[in-house]
């Protein structure tokens, strides 16, 4: 019993001292092709499924206060964005546009927009390869369903013209928003933390291993 006691000290302050008395990790992405119930007025859109360059779905249609997520694919080898354009000038960055920067695979990031008329993006990412010239636009709230077809290919006629300056949280009807707490968990990190985790927890089981073989041995 007096062993016992012992362990029962020694433990609590060997976890603490690896973290574990802190705020609790992220929970790690599973996949992101999960299903997500998601409420009404937020929209998810995936980049660079099947590393391709694409927006998943490309044309969508929005009310005015809806937030629409993007979440940069896991299947993904390159980093993506959205950046706010003239449909007449598909791979270029519209004057005072919204430009989310690039993220990362696993990344989340949302806008609100304020409008209904239709706003058409291109993915910023230009190495090793210009993806706005591959395709890579998206409109939400269409004036017709074929207009993304037509941007599409208007951008495939783009040469090296894919430009985006700085990130910009607000641009045309549209501002950065935070990420809705139904997609939070899927934000940056998540393989990371899930690595760290695995680790400490590993650690620990060889500490506790060793602990209690040697009492057993002692006893
Ligand atoms: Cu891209």
């Amino acid at each position: 019993m007096k062993l016992l006691s012992l362990a029962a000290l020694i433990l609590p302050a060997y976890v603490s001292a690896q973290g574990y008395g802190g705020p609790a990790p992220a929970t790690p992405t599973t996949s992101s092709a999960a299903p997500i119930s998601l409420p009404s007025n937020v929209h998810q859109i995936m980049l660079g499924e099947g590393d391709q360059f694409t927006f998943t779905p490309n044309t969508i249609t929005a009310k005015s206060g809806d937030i629409i997520a993007f979440t940069v694919s896991t299947q993904s080898t390159a980093n993506h964005g959205v950046v706010q354009s003239n449909p007449d000038a598909p791979c270029t960055e519209l004057s005072g546009g919204y430009d989310s920067g690039l993220w990362a695979p696993g990344d989340t990031f949302a806008i609100t927009i304020n409008d209904t008329k239709p706003l058409s993006f291109f993915c910023p990412q230009t190495s090793p390869a210009v993806h706005c010239e591959g395709g890579m636009v998206l409109i939400i709230n269409p004036a017709s369903p074929s207009d993304i077809t037509s941007l599409i290919a208007a951008a495939k006629t783009v040469t090296n013209e894919a430009t985006a300056t700085s990130p910009q949280s607000t641009g045309s009807d549209v501002v950065a928003t935070s990420v809705p707490s139904a997609l939070s968990s899927s934000s940056s990190g998540g393989s990371n933390t899930s690595g760290a985790i695995k680790g400490s927890v590993a650690t620990t089981a060889g500490f506790l291993t060793a602990v209690f073989g040697f009492f057993f041995t002692m006893a």
